[in-house]
């Protein structure tokens, strides 16, 4: 066994850090392992299980509300987290990358309970999905936001659009060399290591902090030469200190690498898409999150993203989270560069 703590021992013991907490929150974070438990079955087993490649419900490839191709494990996932979200009584409404809109869980309707619960979660249920095919590493990664709207009415926008700095909590599961779960509540970060032979999340990262140096930059450089003004220069430099290049296409493992090593993600803005790849709800804002209790930082080109307001559900974002000096030089790099073009 990996450490004394299971996941939910330890949630539980943490909620008693906060004044007049519930249980409500711990019992939502306790939740999301035993789903993310059902999709690390089903990810680890891929390649036996007919589960891989795309999914084709009417003998076409599908897409989501992106227009992204969905491959089965991505709808598998999404259920799978619907699901379990859907019965928790704590939550009101979901957004995830796979779906449209905002799915709002009416409790009442089932006999479950009273109306809408009063926590929301954006949700990515399975992010890097094009890697499972070549046995890479994928990740979940969500967010939760306590609702603004009254308990007795479904969920609505601005219960979605709240910045990264009021998010009640966030994490992620990154399904690699072994599963783990990372999560904040606003009081550090704490890592757990799954034990598939107990079937149980243990705390193996207490207090995850970012090294003070950065050793890695991750970044797709096929890229470099749209990207928005500075990241060149930036990248150069970087190469320049010893930093070197790690980026496996999936944003969970390169972001936990980083937390670990020490690094710097990057998914600019390019010519061709000056918002990047990445979502704001379910990618973007939980990570920045983390970044932020683990001493890092995360920009959204030059503004702290931790203060951005999404304007819309499936809003995409550039991208720039790790450590808090590297964030210092690429910032000061584009400064530099905008500088640069308008003297
Ligand atoms: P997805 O949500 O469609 O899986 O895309 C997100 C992924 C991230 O995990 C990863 O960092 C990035 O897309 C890779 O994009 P690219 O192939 O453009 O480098
Ligand atoms: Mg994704």
């Amino acid at each position: 066994m990996i450490g004394a703590n299971t996941l939910q021992e330890f949630v539980v013991a943490r909620q008693a850090e906060f004044a007049g907490a519930t249980g409500d929150l711990s019992r939502l974070l306790t939740d999301i392992g035993t789903a993310a438990k059902m999709v690390n079955r089903h990810v680890n087993r891929a390649g036996l299980s007919g589960i891989l490649g795309a999914h084709t419900p009417d003998g076409n490839g599908s897409t989501n509300v992106q227009g992204e191709a969905q491959q089965k494990l991505d709808v598998y996932a999404d259920d799978t987290f619907h699901r379990v979200l859907q019965s928790c009584l704590k939550v009101g409404g979901i957004v995830s990358e796979e779906q449209p809109g905002i799915m709002h869980v009416d409790h009442s309707e089932r006999g479950q309970g009273k109306g809408y619960g009063k926590y929301v979660v954006c949700i990515d249920p399975l992010d890097g999905s094009s890697n499972i095919d070549v046995n890479i590493s994928v990740g979940t990664i969500f967010g939760i936001h306590r609702r603004r709207t009254p308990l007795t009415e479904p969920t609505s926008m601005e219960d979605f659009l709240q910045p990264a700095k009021d998010l009640v909590a966030a994490g992620y599961v990154l399904y690699g060399s072994s599963t783990m779960l990372v999560y904040s509540t606003g009081c550090g970060v704490h890592g757990f290591t799954y034990d598939p032979s107990i079937g149980e999340f243990f705390l193996s990262h207490p207090d995850m902090k970012f090294p003070k140096q950065a050793k890695v930059y991750s970044m797709n450089e096929s890229y470099l030469d749209e990207a928005v003004a500075g990241v060149k220069p930036f990248i150069k430099e970087c190469r320049k200190r010893g930093l070197t290049a790690r980026y496996t296409g999936a944003l969970v493992a390169d972001f936990h690498r980083n937390l670990i090593n020490g690094g710097i993600y990057l998914y600019p803005g390019t010519d061709e898409k000056p918002g990047g790849k990445l979502r704001m709800l379910y990618e973007a804002q939980p990570l920045a999150f983390l970044a932020h209790q683990a001493g890092g930082s995360t920009r959204c080109h030059l503004h702290d993203l931790l203060y951005r307001t999404p304007t819309s559900l499936h809003e995409r974002t550039p991208l720039f989270t790790g450590n808090t000096s590297e964030i210092n030089r690429l910032v000061h790099s584009m400064e530099t560069a905008v500088e640069n073009i308008t003297s």
